[in-house]
């Protein structure tokens, strides 16, 4: 019997990447789908995966429509990475996150406590929950929390919750603590690829500058690729547990933009930079870093691709992205 698993958020970064690695595994996989009347597959497709995914109709804030969904497919893996991701929309859009980040995974988590008691469950946890704890310049599962943002309180709710329906019901439920990662598909929002889809832009003479908000928070970031393998291996433990995932290296933003433009062969980067206080967030994450020690130990997991080698594999495919756009007219 192929093994089966419900995966939420499957048309953003992290779906298709674990959808594709579940796949090589001969998994049946089943995609949340929430947008009907103008749904992007862009990214499974990106991966070519999309005529692999088995679509299932549902959103975090609506609990009736989980429940559906985990009856009708009782998956073995269920993967909730749905979310309001972007921590800097939070502030203006606080109680939509919070339903969608917090109350619709306590909905989804009962959704599989009364229909489909025995599905392994993952969370999406976050480095954001840790915000300003950062005591010896590391962040690890004993770090307290002390989230910055409407996002990194909603995604503190939700991981007491998976760890106390994993205590007051001993489901197989696990957070992964993943610190940023990143790839092609990230979203265009996002710090690198705004960065990496600019830096392809002025190199090809589409664009003369990049607007960023601060060049000075420091961030762990890793491929996503890498990453959803953890996700994996935490379901398929004896024990459900908790934990960090990161590379145990950090960067500045301005570092990014750096290797950025050092991948298209420019180091005069300076000149290109405008910064705009309206992408400052009224409070700031200033520096993560993961101490990955445990996922080594109990996962066998550790980073493949590195700093620069994620940076230039970025740029590389928003250059590709532009030049096919371009010869296409
Ligand atoms: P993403 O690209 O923003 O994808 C999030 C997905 O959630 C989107 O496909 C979106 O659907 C879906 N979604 C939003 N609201 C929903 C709702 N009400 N019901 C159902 N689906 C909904 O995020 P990601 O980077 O892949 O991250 C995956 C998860 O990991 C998120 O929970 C994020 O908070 C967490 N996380 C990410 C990172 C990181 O660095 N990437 C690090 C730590 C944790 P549409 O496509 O229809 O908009
Ligand atoms: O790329 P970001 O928007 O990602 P952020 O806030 O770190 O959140 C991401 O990682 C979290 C894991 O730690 C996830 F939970 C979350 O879902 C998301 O995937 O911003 C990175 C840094 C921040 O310090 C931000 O203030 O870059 C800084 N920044 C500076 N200028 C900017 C900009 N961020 C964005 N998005 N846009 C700017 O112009």
């Amino acid at each position: 019997m192929k093994k089966s698993a419900l995966i939420t958020g499957i048309l953003g970064q992290d779906g298709p990447y674990l959808a594709k690695f579940l796949l090589e595994k001969d998994y049946k996989i089943y995609g949340l789908l929430r947008r009907y009347s103008n749904p992007s597959f862009v990214n499974p497709e990106y991966l070519g995966i999309q005529d692999q995914i088995e679509y299932v109709d549902g959103d975090l804030t609506d609990e009736s429509s989980l429940i559906n969904v985990i009856k009708s497919i009782r998956p073995d893996e269920v993967y909730n990475l749905a979310a309001q991701s972007f921590v800097g929309a939070s502030w203006q859009q606080a109680k939509l996150t919070t339903e969608v980040n917090a109350v619709g995974v306590l909905s989804l988590l009962n959704a599989v406590k009364f229909f489909s008691p025995t599905s392994k469950f993952y969370q999406a946890s976050t480095s954001e929950m840790f915000g300003l704890s950062n005591s010896d310049g590391f962040q690890d599962e004993n770090t307290p929390f002390h989230p910055r943002s409407p996002y990194g309180i909603s995604k503190v709710y939700a991981y007491w919750m998976t760890v106390n329906f994993r205590e007051s019901y001993n489901m197989f439920t696990c957070n992964g603590i993943l610190f940023n990662h990143e790839s092609p598909l990230r979203g265009i929002q996002f710090v690198t690829r705004k960065i990496t889809d600019g830096v392809a832009q002025i190199k090809l003479g589409l664009a003369d500058h990049i607007i960023l908000g601060n060049l000075e928070p420091k961030r762990d970031w890793g491929f996503a690729g890498d990453y959803v393998e953890a996700m994996y291996l935490m379901l398929q433990q004896d024990e459900p547990d908790d934990f960090v995932i990161a590379t145990g290296e950090t960067h500045s933003v301005s570092e990014f933009v750096e290797a950025a433009f050092a991948a298209v062969g420019i180091s005069n980067w300076k000149q290109y930079i405008k910064i705009d206080p309206r992408y400052k967030r009224p409070a700031e994450v200033p520096h993560l870093r993961g101490r990955v020690d445990k996922a080594r130990k109990k996962l066998g997991w550790k980073p493949k691709v590195a700093f620069e080698e994620l940076v230039k594999i970025m740029v590389e495919a928003d250059i590709a992205r532009y030049t096919i756009k371009k010869s296409f007219g």
